[in-house]
């Protein structure tokens, strides 16, 4: 071996002591620090780079082999990818997490604590940002072709802090000690076009074509992140696109003095991928965020038309080489923006150009709340798009040619079906864009996919049923279990081996233990130190000391009326009452843990926020409550403090509306974790009911229909109020002002709108709830029955592991199939 080849090698690989060696190489070359001085950030990013070394290999091998070989690949287009610390998931999925440990330990360092130095990428909002990222886990370990692609925003999702019980907004500035995971490949920038208008003209072949002449142009600047799949060759690549000015700044401004004219147009590009917008479920239609959208979309169209001429694809068949997912409309500009690059650029004739857009494109749709349905004014749209605008009015013309053959008469169903929404001020309609230039069409979970069907999606189902399936979602139980849950893993891979990591199914074998009481005491065992560990870290942080013994009752997500953080705010308000007027009741302890993040504009939202809080701030210190109840908000919730969460919890609590929750997927991160779950029959937590069994599911409120019946009768929430003495104590309560010393008026918007309106039915709710909380607290008590029905819920989670979502996704819409790795060796790479 030459010495290049020894120094090569020894960084891709994963002995122990090729990994010492590097770590300390690495503290060296890359941070310029030696042990003394070096602290927790610097050994971090040493390991960083240890583990990103070792990652290349087979992130080059993945390219080379998918440079080479023809196979289909999935480009999942989302607007959020909520990827979670990276360091700690390499490690798992490399194999190396235990002798890393071990490696640093020797070194005096512990492992944990180099892990949490890690700043998170909070790339999403929620649950669609962090199904992204679950999928492309799954995806890489399923050896499937994929690129997801995105944008690098400078600043994710707001830290949260509280300040009087009040969240408090700070920017994220995630990239502040830059970013060890990423290459950026300047080499692929695209240009992106916005604005300035069209003109027609007339070909060589003597045909009318378009021209767009844009107004300003912007670059988008390729990063890519490896990421590698659990205990597999494959590397996909995850690219985020970065805007950045087409110059600098502006000579004859800068020559005329206008320095800070000078840079304007810098700074006006870059505004680009500058912030994540926080608002989930709601639309707010501006301009910058049409423009992000486009941004992304148009760089990773072109990106893919890139590669295909690598290839030596024709264009022609760009739909045989990708399958391209839109993740929710937010990436739906992309139906007309392919068909601009292939009837302005490459000359397509239009029928063809649209045959290959329509195979290419699949839409998946995440929400049934009106106000997130996506819709943009057509004179903005103009403003920012008028070649797409013009595209989109030939693909309406021509679709509604299609409905009107179909459907005789209808004016109404045109209207309705029309991407132009014309009812008063008009509007591009996304989702209608989206249906219409995709081959497929799917909801989250069963009931999901059944509402669109009857409802929001109703006239394309009728149109074409064909095009509509349902792919209930599905989390990674790499992150979710392995590398959030060691404790668990151990205990699972003891008693099953370790098939289940990838063949989450194979949980059903640990029903084969429930009789098993040492084994029963084992599981136990780990709930209890699990909760333990969230307890100490409670106290730490927050000064709350909490009983590990109590139930651990858990609402973790985004703040949102229909997700309903306040029916369990009135749920504390009733145990608490209970003790008001019987101090010696014997109750079942509990601690009730919230986290959460409100859109910054939502005022309710914050204010449920507050609640919560002042509610605490009253019971944890009231001698009389003796430590039965304990409330708890957790700052800051993400995907570092989740994995600290899901482990600990005795009880999931998801109490949406029904019909509201398209899927949930933190209830499949519970359910795995062993708690039990206390839901509504919406979303995924009915398929979780199915699974599990109803004896292992608590269950309550109204179902859907019920839902629609009530409020199609006109709904009085202030009977509800009058029937229940317990709801009208609790109601009363707050509204006198108890939990706001003294200020009848702080909740008195929150309280008014539970009385008169109550859109989401949490009066109606209410007594229901509270019956089955107490089941909940008897059940508890009987601490081996509790048990039982926590493994049987973990050994039936295996549905909603993200690799079965996928493999219907590849079977069913992408016609994807894995590709095996071989791994390059030293002489491949050189050669
Ligand atoms: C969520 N949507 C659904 N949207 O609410 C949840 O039920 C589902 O499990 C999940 O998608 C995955 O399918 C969601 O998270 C957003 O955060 C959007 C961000 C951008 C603006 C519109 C909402």
């Amino acid at each position: 071996m030459t010495n290049t080849d020894r120094r090569v090698s020894e960084r891709a690989s994963l002995d122990k002591r090729d990994l010492r060696r590097s770590f300390l190489d690495n503290l060296l070359y890359v941070q310029g620090k030696f042990p003394k001085l070096a602290n927790n950030a610097d050994y971090y990013l040493a390991l960083a780079h240890t583990v990103r070394d070792r990652l290349m290999q087979r992130w080059i091998s993945t390219a080379s082999a998918y440079t080479s070989q023809a196979s289909r690949t999935v480009c999942y287009l989302s607007a959020e990818f909520l990827m979670g610390p990276h360091l700690g998931n390499n490690l798992i999925n490399l194999g190396i997490y235990d002798e890393t440990a071990k490696m640093v330990a020797e070194l005096g360092l512990d492992l944990e604590d180099l892990l949490y130095q890690e700043e998170e990428p909070g790339l999403g909002n929620g649950g669609l940002g962090r199904l992204a990222a679950c999928f492309i886990d799954s995806l890489a370990t399923l050896e499937v072709p994929a690129l997801g692609y995105g944008i690098r925003y400078e600043y994710g999702i707001f830290h949260q802090t509280l300040v009087d019980g009040w969240q408090a907004e700070k920017t994220d500035k995630w990239l502040r000690y830059g970013n060890p995971w990423e290459i950026a490949r300047p080499e692929w920038t695209v240009e992106i076009r916005f604005g300035g208008h069209t003109e027609q003209y007339v070909d060589e072949q003597q045909r009318l074509r378009v021209r767009w002449l844009p107004a300003r142009v912007v670059l988008g600047v390729p990063h890519d992140t490896p990421i590698l799949g659990y205990h597999v060759n494959t590397a996909n690549t995850l690219r985020l696109w970065k805007a950045e000015a087409a110059e600098s700044f502006d000579f004859g401004q800068f020559n005329r003095g206008d320095y800070a004219g000078a840079v304007t147009q810098k700074i006006v590009s870059e505004n680009l991928s500058k912030v994540l917008y926080p608002n989930d479920e709601q639309e707010a239609g501006k301009e910058l965020r049409l423009q992000q959208q486009y941004f992304f979309v148009s760089a990773s169209l072109q990106d893919m038309l890139r590669i295909l001429k690598i290839q030596g694809v024709p264009v022609e068949n760009f739909h045989e080489k990708f399958a391209v997912q839109l993740n929710d409309t937010h990436p739906a500009i992309g139906v007309a923006e392919l068909m601009r690059l292939l009837v302005d650029e490459h000359l397509l004739v239009w029928d063809t150009a649209w045959d290959i857009t329509c195979k290419s494109f699949g839409y998946t749709n995440h929400t049934l709340m009106p106000e997130a349905l996506e819709r943009w004014s057509l004179p903005l749209f103009q403003r920012v798009l008028p070649r797409h605008l013009e595209i989109i009015y030939e693909i309406n013309a021509r679709f509604l040619d299609q409905v009107r053959l179909r459907f005789f008469g209808d004016e109404q169903r045109l209207a309705r079906m029309s991407l132009i929404d014309e009812h008063g001020p008009r509007y591009v309609r996304m989702a209608n864009l989206a249906c219409a230039g995709s081959h497929a069409i799917n909801g989250v979970a069963d009931l999901h996919t059944e509402l669109l069907k009857q409802d929001v999606l109703k006239d394309f189902y009728e149109l074409w049923p064909e095009k509509f399936s349902n792919k209930t979602n599905g989390v990674t139980p790499r992150r979710w279990i392995v590398l959030a849950n060691p404790r668990l893993t151990a205990l699972i891979s003891e008693t099953l081996g370790e098939g289940w990591i990838k063949d989450l199914g194979q949980l059903r074998g640990l029903e084969r233990h429930v009789e098993n009481a040492d084994f029963r005491a084992r599981w136990a065992k780990v709930k209890r130190d699990n909760k333990a560990d969230l307890a100490a870290h409670i106290t730490r942080r927050l000064g709350i000391s909490i009983n590990p013994d109590s139930i651990f009752d858990v609402q973790v997500k985004r703040i949102h009326e229909y997700k309903r953080q306040h029916l369990a705010a009135l749920h504390i308000i009733a145990l608490y009452l209970r003790i008001k007027a019987n101090p010696n009741i014997d109750l079942t302890p509990r601690t009730f843990i919230f986290g959460g993040k409100a859109a910054p504009g939502y005022f309710m939202a914050k204010l449920m926020i507050k609640l919560i809080t002042a509610i605490g701030d009253v019971v944890n210190v009231d001698p009389a409550v003796r430590d039965r109840l304990k409330v708890v908000f957790m700052p800051n919730f993400s995907v570092t403090n989740g994995q600290r969460i899901y482990p600990a919890a005795d009880l999931s609590e998801q109490i949406s509306t029904a019909g509201k929750e398209a899927s949930g997927t933190g209830n499949m991160k519970f359910q795995m974790n062993g708690a039990l779950t206390i839901g509504t029959m919406d979303g995924a937590n009915i398929e979780i009911q199915q699974e599990v069994g109803a004896e292992n599911f608590f269950q309550f409120g109204l179902s859907t229909p019920e839902v629609y019946a009530l409020g199609a009768s006109g709904y009085r929430p202030m009977e509800y109020y009058q029937r229940s003495d317990a709801l009208r104590e609790v109601i009363d309560l707050i509204a006198s002002g108890f939990f706001s010393r003294g200020d009848a008026s702080l909740f008195k918007p929150l309280v008014d709108n539970l009385l008169y309106h109550d859109p989401y039915f949490l009066l109606a709710d209410f007594d229901s709830y509270v019956a089955c909380q107490d089941e909940v607290a008897s059940v508890y008590r009987d601490a081996d029955r509790w048990t039982r029905m926590a493994i049987l819920n973990s050994a039936r989670s295996g549905k909603f592991s993200s690799d079965r979502t996928i493999l219907q996704y590849c079977d069913e819409i992408w016609g994807a199939k894995s590709v095996p790795i071989r791994l390059l060796t030293q002489e491949d790479v050189e050669s």
